[in-house]
């Protein structure tokens, strides 16, 4: 279903943009349409350009866990901007900001704020590298930590080998540095280190991954990636640009109760402006210009309204019983949805932490790249179609996280089971 604005903002952005968006899933590549303009949001809903509205499972891909135009945030967006938008120099709140989150997360000694997850995990890789000495990176397949050329690649699953790019443009001298492992296999791992582990500076991973769908690790994945980091001098970086006050007040290391090096945050810590961040062992993070020779610099890095929207937004998250409403909303969704496809009798299952979850089509436990990618997309696609035609607006790609707000009430989840409930009988004729 075509919204007529939507077609015709469509029909120009594509003349003067790349697939007509500033970030290609918003383009609807993976389901095909028109996406919607979307004009406005309003706690649990956002409205497109022709006035329809959706319950918003996007959270625009993870930073609105208070849902959109939250009170707290836009009076402390607007204040901040009355008294001036950028200066290019040190700022009060940057500083109230670095502290929080420093006492949020124990493994974060200090941290440097950027302005996008990819530059976090850019500059994270650039310091592991500087303190090691060493030039290889292990990633995991599926896994994604922004466009950074030495982590665009992903060679075939199962087993540790270089890299092959993703995308024209990442140089073969760029992919020789990356080694590609098996998410959630302790085999693929032992391959890596064993032929690597001397020259590895860094693994980096999403402790609880989310750009295959979700994904939590098993049992041991994570314990054993600290184990062979430790063994081989290697550094681990988690990277929680998700996770990071996603799915606790101290991420993904403090319910997990691993602790990395280094650290990448994104997303959440901005309210929904543009921020990133990367912290860690204050040894590391103190070889960071200007008091150490690891050069990384922003012109808009630590901008006083990204850093007033972030503030708000933790300050809220930070009230007692917050991570407890997103589990229990994040659980009724899942049971709800549970029940639809056992009413349904179709091969499709969700996965969920906390308020993050995913809708896989396809029998069985996801644990890896190569399990999400056995989904059956061209049943997603049509699910999705139907979803956003009841009102539903779901991430526009299998491989992708649903994120709950606190915004979301009791109604919206019921609201959201009954399209489920809908959609699936419909994608399954
Ligand atoms: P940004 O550069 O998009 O701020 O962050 C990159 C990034 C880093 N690490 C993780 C674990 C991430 O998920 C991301 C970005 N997430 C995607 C959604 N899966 C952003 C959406 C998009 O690319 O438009």
């Amino acid at each position: 279903m075509t919204s007529s604005h939507s077609q015709a903002l469509f029909d120009r952005a594509t003349g003067v943009m790349p697939g007509g968006v500033s970030s290609p899933v918003r383009a609807f590549g993976a389901v095909g349409g028109t996406p919607p303009f979307i004009a406005a949001g309003n706690g649990a809903r956002i409205t497109d350009a022709d006035g329809r509205t959706y319950i918003d499972l996007v959270a625009s891909w993870g930073p609105l866990i208070l849902g959109h135009a939250h009170p707290a945030v836009v009076e402390a967006v607007a204040s901040a901007a009355a008294l001036g938008t950028s200066f290019g120099a040190p700022t009060h709140g940057e500083v109230e900001l670095a502290e929080l989150i420093v006492s949020a997360l124990p493994s974060v000694e200090m941290v440097r704020f950027v302005s996008s997850g990819t530059e976090a995990t850019m500059s994270a890789l650039r310091l592991a590298r500087a303190a090691t000495g060493r030039a290889r990176v292990l990633k995991f397949a599926g896994c994604y930590h922004g466009h950074v050329d030495s982590l665009l690649v992903s060679a075939g699953s199962g087993v540790a080998t270089l890299g092959l790019p993703d995308s024209p443009g990442v140089t073969d001298a760029t992919r020789s540095q990356t080694v590609v492992a098996a998410y959630n296999s302790t085999e693929s791992v032992a391959e890596a280190f064993d032929a690597f582990g001397d020259d590895l500076a860094a693994v980096i991973v999403e402790p609880i991954a989310a750009n295959m769908g979700v994904v939590p690790a098993v049992n041991g994945f994570l314990e054993d990636l600290r184990r062979r980091c430790d063994e081989a001098g290697t550094l681990l970086i988690f990277d929680e640009v998700v996770t990071g006050f996603r799915v606790g007040w101290s991420g993904a290391q403090g319910s997990l109760g691993i602790t990395p090096d280094l650290t990448t945050l994104g997303k959440v810590v901005g309210g929904g402006l543009p921020i990133g961040a990367y912290g860690g062992r204050r040894d590391l993070m103190e070889m960071v210009a200007p008091s150490g020779p690891v050069y990384q610099a922003g012109t808009l890095s630590g901008n006083p309204i990204s850093v007033a929207a972030g503030l708000a937004t933790l300050r809220q998250l930070s009230a007692p019983g917050t991570y407890e409403r997103l589990e229990s909303l994040g659980a009724a969704l899942e049971s709800g949805i549970e029940r639809a496809i056992k009413q349904a009798g179709v091969p499709a299952g969700v996965q969920r932490v906390g308020s993050m979850m995913t809708l896989f089509f396809v029998d069985g436990v996801v644990t890896n790249f190569d399990e999400a990618r056995e989904c059956d997309t061209t049943r997603f696609r049509h699910f999705f179609h139907e979803m956003l035609a009841w009102g539903v607006y779901l991430p526009p790609s299998q491989l992708e996280a649903s994120f709950v707000s606190l915004a979301h009430t009791t109604d919206d989840i019921g609201e959201v089971v009954s399209a489920v409930e809908e959609s699936l009988e419909r994608s399954w004729p």
